[in-house]
């Protein structure tokens, strides 16, 4: 499913295109699939990546890698999510990309959202990744629990240490009584936090939502 979505996205690409690529594993299929297109019809595109996951994958399809210095307004940015509500709110960062995934969505034309039909949910109700400084941490700890929040450092799976994002931060996963969009956009507004996965619908021009028969896209 997370193919047919991957594919549906393609069709979106066009000669010339400067594309955001997001992180995660539909985004990986994108980016392979985008590869083999490339070398086809010798399209000439550039891609901005927003986590160095996604860069090596990139250069190994073949794909030319600008930066945001070259080009600040891509055209296209496609990017996974971990959750999409029905009005096209998101919860990004589950693989803990979503500081640059941000910047780049917002920075381009358009942004496309890939998504298997699993990720679709009547309300965002996962805990919301965060990206912290780590001289912040315990400060910010203490303020997203005064505002009601649970907030909780993510290890690595060796539980060897914190998970470091590609930006050298911490990443924590908050867990809120109710994932209200706009009232996180207000708490979480809290200097140490360098971004939170909650991208709310104004960013999001469509989601490609891959089903075993076909690809649905939302609006
Ligand atoms: C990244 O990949 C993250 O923001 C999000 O957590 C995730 C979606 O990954 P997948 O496509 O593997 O489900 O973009």
């Amino acid at each position: 499913m997370k193919e047919i979505a991957a594919e549906k996205a393609l069709e979106f690409v066009e000669n010339g295109m400067i594309l955001g690529l997001g992180s995660g594993s539909t985004v990986r299929i994108f980016v392979e699939k985008l590869g083999e297109l490339v070398r086809k019809e010798r399209l000439k595109v550039e891609v901005i990546p927003t986590s160095y996951d996604t860069e090596i994958l990139a250069v190994k399809n073949g794909l030319k890698v600008s930066s945001l210095l070259e080009h600040p307004e891509p055209d296209l940015c496609v990017d996974g999510a971990d959750q999409v509500d029905r009005k096209l709110n998101l919860i990004k960062g589950g693989g803990g990309a979503l500081t640059r995934e941000k910047i780049v969505a917002e920075a381009s034309k358009k942004f496309y959202v890939v998504v298997d039909e699993s990720k679709l949910v009547e309300r965002l109700n996962m805990a919301i990744p965060v990206e912290i400084l780590p001289f912040a941490y315990g400060f910010v700890e203490r303020r997203l629990k005064e505002l009601g929040y649970n907030c909780n450092l993510r290890t690595s799976v060796r539980k060897l240490g914190p998970v470091i994002s590609d930006n050298g931060n911490y990443i924590a996963d908050v867990e809120a009584k109710e994932v209200d969009v706009e009232k996180i956009e207000r708490d979480f507004r809290v200097p140490g936090i360098i971004e939170h996965g909650v991208f709310p619908s104004e960013m999001v021009d469509l989601v490609i939502v891959g089903r075993r028969d076909g690809a649905e896209i939302i609006r």
